[in-house]
């Protein structure tokens, strides 16, 4: 099976330049492709995962990736997909994200055993070292203003207005593909969908100033927006995005949001995200079928995310807090895992060091007066670390601290509260 069968039969290709073409082209030799990711934050997100995971089918088929890290034209800004111009970031802002992300694409794909001789590339290396003349002549003059009207990037925005800086991205983008075309035989660009105008200008550029002209082989690739069943908009949770980088989204929230996946978007999301073989998949999705109740499709997805982009001792933590939380046995955990696992719930820092539950069950709000209080204790809807406590005069303190830090509080079947002794 070619990898471009492989591509399409995960639903992973949206447009392809000349896929004949390609096709025979992936065939025939080791091909050199790459994919920018301008540094407009200070972490990736879920959303880069498609297309960087992407190089990396790649690299196990055999060809070569090559990861941009846009540190020049995260300068400028790219007007794809956005309709509104970009705030100006500080070049040493800019230079921070860019390391961060260098870090973040090297742990995903293989550049240290430079496999394939995969490597990480800066665009800023090449755009700060250029002069403006150089730009104007052997960039600019390839390209009409109409034609750079008539990009979807550029037309969107002329209603309400787009800056001179953000109309030149694409010559920008595109004099990357040319030089990584010329220096490093790059035939291949991927992106996002919202990248086709960028990548079809980059190979003009290529066709118009290489010396091969018109028979240059040089091809653009791009994945489809990532979609969900429910309509809303993928990789956006309550809490906010969902960050590649562990300070910004823990393993277990990360965890958290694929086991969520909708069960009619879970197959779709394993064939496309794992590297799962399909064989395996359709053996998911009759579990899923069958048995939706044993979740077997969600854990296999969480699992193989969780592990591939935080490594396997943070899947396992993501996974005895999850266990522990469903199984109610929250006393196993440590203070560090109970911190990740109750970050979204309410909490309360307890001064003292013991209290009667009654009054810390009012100061925490809790229960809404101490007669609530009461009745709730004497209802048995209030547990300490999972355990049901009845008795009207319990003082909670010191023993009731899981790993010395912290007591959990439940009312009812699932509202938590975490007390901070
Ligand atoms: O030579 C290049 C220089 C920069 C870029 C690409 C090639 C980055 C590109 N212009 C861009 O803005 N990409 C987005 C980003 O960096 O956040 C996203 C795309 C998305 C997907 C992802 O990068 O919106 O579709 O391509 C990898």
């Amino acid at each position: 099976m070619s990898i471009l069968d492989d591509l399409r039969d995960r639903g992973l290709i949206q447009q392809v330049t000349d896929e004949e073409g390609l096709e025979k082209h992936l065939n025939e030799d080791r091909v050199a492709l790459y994919c920018g990711f301008d540094p407009t934050a200070d972490s990736l997100h879920i959303g880069h995962l498609f297309p960087a995971l992407m190089l990396k089918r790649f690299q196990e088929a055999g060809h070569r990736p090559i990861a941009l890290v846009g540190g020049g034209t995260g300068m400028i800004g790219d007007p794809s997909g956005r309709n509104e111009e970009r705030s100006l970031n500080e070049e040493n802002v800019v230079k921070e994200w860019s390391n961060n992300i260098k870090d973040q694409l090297s742990k995903l794909i293989d550049f240290d055993d430079a496999k394939n001789g995969a490597v990480v590339v800066n665009n800023y290396d090449w755009l700060s070292q250029m002069s403006v003349i150089d730009l104007l002549r052997d960039v600019g003059k390839h390209f009409s203003v109409n034609y750079m009207l008539a990009k979807e990037s550029v037309e969107a925005r002329i209603e309400h207005g787009i800056s001179f800086t953000e109309f030149t991205y694409m010559l920008l983008q595109s004099l990357d593909f040319l030089r990584l075309y010329q220096k490093e035989n790059c035939t291949l660009q991927i992106g996002g969908s919202d990248q086709w105008g960028n990548i079809t200008a980059g190979l003009e550029l290529i066709r118009r100033s290489s010396q091969e002209g018109e028979s240059a082989k040089a091809f653009g690739l791009t994945v489809p927006l990532v979609t969900k069943a429910d309509g809303q908009k993928f990789g956006k949770t309550a809490s906010g995005a969902i960050w590649l980088d562990e300070k910004k989204t823990s393993p277990y929230e990360f965890y958290q949001f694929w086991i969520n996946t909708d069960d009619r978007d879970v197959i779709k999301f394993l064939k496309s995200f794992t590297f799962l073989p399909l064989e395996e998949i359709s053996e998911l999705e009759k579990s899923n079928t069958e048995h939706p109740e044993k979740r077997e499709a969600h854990r296999k997805l969480a699992e193989e995310m969780t592990q591939m982009v935080h490594g396997k001792a943070s899947l396992d933590q993501a996974v005895r807090i999850s266990q522990a939380l469903f199984n109610g046995d929250v006393k196993s955990l440590s203070k560090d895992e109970v911190a990740l696992g109750f970050k979204d719930v309410p909490s309360f820092d307890l001064e003292e060091s013991e209290k009667p539950l009654i009054d810390l069950l009012v100061e925490a709000k809790i229960s809404s007066s101490k007669r609530q209080a009461r009745e709730d204790i004497g209802n048995g809807a209030i547990y300490i670390n999972d355990e049901r406590q009845t008795d009207l005069q319990y003082n909670l303190d010191d023993k009731d601290k899981i790993d010395g830090a912290f007591t959990i509080i439940r009312r009812g079947k699932k509202k938590y509260f975490l007390i901070r002794h």
